[in-house]
């Protein structure tokens, strides 16, 4: 039975690099609110897709040598795509839109018709600077020091020909939608958008561009390519069907019930959308959520920052419920939070190693080994109940209708340290009851111990089911342990104390949440994300070539000589030198130190004939001289330095000249 429907959404993610955990962060939230609310018996719509027009894009592609929709195709469907990396996230969409799709964009410009006919969309000229060299537009706040962002290069006053949005038109509308509902949340963002950007004075919007071409075409006015937020805005309804056949959602799912986005795009969510819709004469969205973001060095984490977080590698280091789980737990869902490795291990040893894992391996162990793995029919009951019988019971029945409040109100921290609490209190209950001391007379008190034990399993049953849309892997396996079927793992049942059966017969299995050493994970982190930056760098890199000719007369200056090692020590107090002596056919020794310690060990080359060049001034490195320089050969591999000395035939003798 349906209670009704709820709609929700995350951003439309940009496909110009990989996504990181920062953009897991939202996708995951929305997750775990889409499954609750299917948990709670809605029809649930939840609806994610990719922004993919724009000039970054179309930049992104041409350095890339591929078209823009290949480019975009291979960061969407590709291997560790963006699709990937939702299965990998266990993300439950029912929709993924991109805004390449066919219907989207024929929508759109039937959208952006409307608008124009209706007035609100009007022809103007866009007053800006303009980068001769690189053909683009900037505003003045675009610049850097006053000169083209890209090329450093002065630009010129200029004017585009472009739409403009009446935004202004809608400006006393929308701020009385933010000051006066409940539409934008939390609500210290309201003050934000009112004051920084409403009572200043809105400015109409500059809806369409000339200077490049991926985007969606205006369809009456050839040239010109519809702004990308405006295209990226109406994905919420043309993936429902607005100004298109191909869905036909509408009328069931709109207005949706919540769009989650990140806190820097909530000035598009909260001003422009809801005056966009005005003009078409659309119902508005109920709730616009403005979340935190995950910042790592106290920074947002982003790609240009260099200072991503690869989920791939911590997926499959600690498992994708017990990222999902962290994301949400240790950040309250509206402020920025820091990401740390160590958090992270420190989330999942607390909480799910210490408090939720022990739960069920003790109560699941101890099951096995006082009752034989089930436990005898009427211990559901007991006549004459403790206290801390009471309190477990009456805590853990009473848990879904708090966790529900804060869930409700997208307090996914708060929710969670409800359950947290529950679980924390069945631990200390195994200490209060004391089960291994109950065991030590079984004749005595096994109906009490049995009682105990179905306490603790009903109390993990509870808990379990409100933590499934969090981990729902996981929870699987602990409604597995525990001896839950389907039945009772449903929202009706949380709240129903005695559901499990009195008979249940749990099953010890593999430790949920195994306990993780910091000092070893935390090492192999940085292995994986330096292998993995490795990887993503050439397999090998060569120095350019020169440029320029050196003539033939300066080069002939240069005397290269076969050099025998009759010596070689490491030189002291340096990790880079090495001192060689050297044979180079003139009878008198010739000393040479190279800064090559990090590759050869001083044994390995003695013996060996090199190449030198000895016509260098003399230098002193170290206090010791240097008459010459050794020649190598040098190269990268995954970003790092390979060095190889100029060695050859032990045939030619020392001091043979090299032309
Ligand atoms: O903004 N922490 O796309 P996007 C938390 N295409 N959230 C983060 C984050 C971080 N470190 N980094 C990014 C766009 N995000 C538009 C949306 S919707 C009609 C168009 C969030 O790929 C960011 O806040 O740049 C945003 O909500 C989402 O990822 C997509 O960012």
């Amino acid at each position: 039975m349906s209670n009704g429907k709820f709609y929700i959404t995350t951003p439309i993610y940009y496909p110009s690099d990989r996504l990181h955990i920062g953009h897991a962060y939202c996708t995951v939230a929305t997750d775990a609110m889409a499954r609750y609310k299917r948990l709670c018996g809605y029809d649930v719509m939840f609806l994610t897709g990719t922004d993919e027009h724009g000039m970054k894009i179309e930049d992104k592609a041409k350095e890339a040598g591929v078209t823009p929709k290949q480019f975009v195709d291979n960061i969407v469907e590709g291997p560790r795509g963006v699709k990937d990396l939702w299965k990998l996230m266990n993300i439950s969409y029912d929709r993924f839109i991109r805004t390449t799709d066919d219907y989207h964009v024929t929508a759109i410009q039937r959208v952006f018709k409307k608008m124009h006919d209706n007035g609100d969309i009007y022809k103007g000229t866009y007053k800006g600077k303009y980068c001769k060299p690189c053909e683009s537009f900037w505003t003045e706040s675009q610049l850097k020091d006053g000169k083209c962002p890209d090329c450093g290069r002065d630009v010129v006053d200029a004017e585009e020909e472009a739409y403009f949005f009446r935004l202004s038109k809608y400006a006393g509308r929308v701020q009385d939608l933010l000051e006066n509902t409940d539409f934008l949340e939390p609500r210290s963002r309201v003050n934000e958008m009112v004051n920084n950007f409403i009572k200043p004075g809105l400015e109409d919007l500059c809806v369409s561009r000339t200077s490049f071409t991926w985007g969606i075409p205006v369809d009456f006015d050839p040239g010109h390519v519809v702004y990308v937020w405006v295209d990226a805005l109406f994905n919420y309804m043309t993936a429902l069907g607005l100004e298109n056949d191909a869905h036909h959602d509408l009328d069931k799912f709109w207005p949706a019930d919540v769009h989650f986005v990140g806190k820097e795009i909530v000035r598009f969510h909260s001003i422009i959308w809801p005056a966009m819709l005005m003009s078409m004469g659309l119902p508005l969205p109920k709730k616009v959520y403005g979340h935190g973001w995950l910042n790592f060095g106290g920074e947002k984490m982003s790609k240009s920052r260099g200072n991503v977080v690869d989920p791939y590698i911590l997926a499959e280091r600690f498992g994708v419920d017990a990222l999902r789980f962290f994301m949400l737990r240790t950040f309250p869902f509206g402020s920025d939070g820091n990401f740390t490795n160590e958090l992270l291990i420190q989330t999942i040893n607390t909480d799910l190693a210490n408090d939720l894992g022990n739960l069920v391996s003790r109560t699941t162990a101890m099951v096995g080994k006082y009752f034989g793995g089930a436990l005898p029919a009427g211990c559901g009951t007991w006549a004459e109940p403790i206290a801390a019988d009471i309190e477990l019971k009456e805590r853990a029945s009473s848990l879904r209708d708090r966790y529900e409040a804060q869930m409700e109100r997208f307090q996914f921290q708060n929710a969670l340290e409800e359950v947290f609490k529950v679980i924390q209190r069945a631990n200390k209950y195994i200490d209060e009851t004391a089960p291994w001391a109950l065991a030590k007379d079984m004749a005595a008190n096994g109906a009490r111990l049995a009682h105990v034990l179905y306490n603790l399993l009903e109390t993990t049953r509870i808990c379990g089911v409100l933590l499934t849309p969090f981990m729902p892997d996981s929870m699987g396996k602990l409604f597995a342990q525990i001896g839950a079927p389907e039945a009772i793992r449903t929202w009706d049942s949380a709240a129903v104390w005695g559901s499990l059966a009195d008979t249940a017969a749990p099953q010890k299995g593999e430790n949920l949440f195994p306990r993780i050493d910091m000092d070893e994970a935390i090492k192999e982190l940085d292995a994986a994300a330096e292998a993995a930056k490795k990887a993503a760098l050439p397999a090998m890199e060569l120095e350019p070539q020169a440029a320029e000719y050196v003539d033939f007369e300066t080069f002939c200056k240069s005397d290269f000589r076969a050099v025998k090692v009759k010596a070689c020590t490491h030189v002291k107090k340096s990790d880079k030198l090495l001192c060689f002596t050297l044979d180079d056919g003139t009878g008198t020794d010739r000393q040479i130190l190279s800064g090559i310690a990090k590759w050869y060990e001083p044994e390995q080359l003695v013996g060996k004939t090199l190449v030198a060049i000895v016509n260098l001034p003399p230098r002193k490195m170290m206090g010791l001289a240097s008459n010459g320089m050794l020649i190598s050969a040098v190269h990268k591999e995954h970003g790092e330095e390979k060095l190889n000395l100029l060695m050859v035939d032990d045939a030619i003798p020392a001091g043979a000249k090299m032309c």
